[in-house]
C-alpha cells in the first residue's frame, strides 16, 4: 500500500459525501496518483464501514465491467468488484429518487441468489451454478461519483464501483436446465427498447463473474455468504437516464423487473 491510513479515511469520506450530497468530484488517482489496487479496495472498505456504521446492511455484491460492450464503453480491460447494500435497493416497479443522484445510468444485469456459501481461491463456474439458489432479472443503476464518469479504474474501484441503486424481481428460476449464455435480455425505456443482449456477453457465461468475484475476496479472506444477491455485470452498455423515465429488463423466462425515476 502507496497510501496512509489517514488519506483512505479522508477518500472514503470524500466519496461517501459526494454520494449523500449528490455532488461531482475528479478522479481521487488526479491527487493521489501513487494510489495502487489495495488502497483502492481500502478506501472501498472504509466507504463501506461508513455506511454500515449508519445502520445500512450488507446484502450482496456486485461484479463491474464484465462485459466487452461496457469495457470498450468506459475504456478498461478488467472488471472490477463492488457490495450492495439493504439502503440502495428499489423495490419491483418501485421509484429511484433522480434528484439524490449526479448522473445515473441503468445496465441490464443477471442476478444470482446463492444457496449456500461460495468462496475462493479455485472457484469456477461449476461451484458457482451449485450453490445457487435462483437467478433473476436485475437492473443496476450506477452513478459514478467522478466528473462526467471519467476515471480510471483504480478510482472507480474506491468508489465502490459506482454502485447506487439496484432492483430485481421478475420469475425467479433455478439454474438448472437453464444455458445462461444463450439467455435472451431486452432493456426497454419509456417502453422503446433500448439495449439488447444474451448472457453470453458477460465475460462467456454470467457465472464466471460470480467465481471470479469469490476468488477475489477469496484473496482477502472474505467469501460470499449464502443469501447473498449479485449482479453478475451489465450485459450491454449503461444506458442514461432522465427524471421521469421509466425502465424495464425484460429476461427470456424469468418476467421482467422495472423501476422510475422520480
Ligand atoms: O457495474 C458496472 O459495470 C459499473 C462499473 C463501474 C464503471 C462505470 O461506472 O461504468
Ligand atoms: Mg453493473
Amino acid at each position: 500500500m502507496n497510501l496512509a491510513r489517514e488519506r483512505i479515511e479522508e477518500l472514503a469520506q470524500l466519496l461517501d459525501d459526494c454520494a449523500v450530497e449528490a455532488r461531482d468530484t475528479p478522479k481521487v488517482t488526479d491527487t493521489y496518483p501513487e494510489m495502487d489496487w489495495d488502497d483502492a479496495y481500502a478506501v472501498q472498505d472504509a466507504l463501506r464501514a461508513r455506511q454500515l456504521a449508519r445502520g445500512a446492511h450488507l446484502v450482496g455484491y456486485k461484479a463491474g465491467l464484465t462485459s466487452f460492450a461496457k469495457m470498450r464503453q468506459m475504456g478498461v480491460e478488467s472488471p472490477v468488484f463492488g457490495y450492495l447494500l439493504d439502503v440502495h435497493a428499489v423495490a419491483d416497479g418501485g421509484t429511484c429518487g433522480f434528484d439524490e443522484l449526479i448522473h445515473p445510468k441503468v445496465e441490464p444485469e443477471i442476478a444470482f441468489v446463492l444457496g449456500r456459501e461460495l468462496k475462493g481461491p479455485g472457484c469456477h463456474i461449476g461451484a458457482v451454478l451449485a450453490a445457487t439458489d435462483f437467478v433473476m432479472p436485475g437492473i443496476e443503476v450506477i452513478d459514478s461519483r467522478y466528473r462526467d464518469f471519467k476515471f480510471d479504474l483504480k478510482s472507480v474501484v474506491a468508489d465502490n464501483t459506482s454502485a447506487t441503486r439496484f432492483v430485481v424481481g421478475g420469475q425467479p428460476l433455478g439454474v438448472e436446465g437453464v444455458d445462461l449464455r444463450t439467455l435472451g435480455v431486452v432493456l426497454e425505456k419509456n417502453g422503446e427498447p433500448v439495449a439488447f443482449g444474451a448472457g453470453a456477453a458477460v465475460l462467456g457465461h454470467p457465472a464466471s463473474a460470480i467465481a471470479m468475484l469469490a476468488n477475489h475476496l477469496g484473496a482477502r479472506g472474505e467469501s460470499i455468504p449464502a443469501g447473498s444477491v449479485i449482479l453478475s455485470g451489465g450485459i450491454t452498455v449503461a444506458v442514461a437516464v432522465d427524471k421521469g423515465d421509466a425502465v424495464t429488463l425484460r429476461v427470456q423466462n424469468m418476467g421482467s423487473t422495472s423501476l422510475i425515476f422520480a
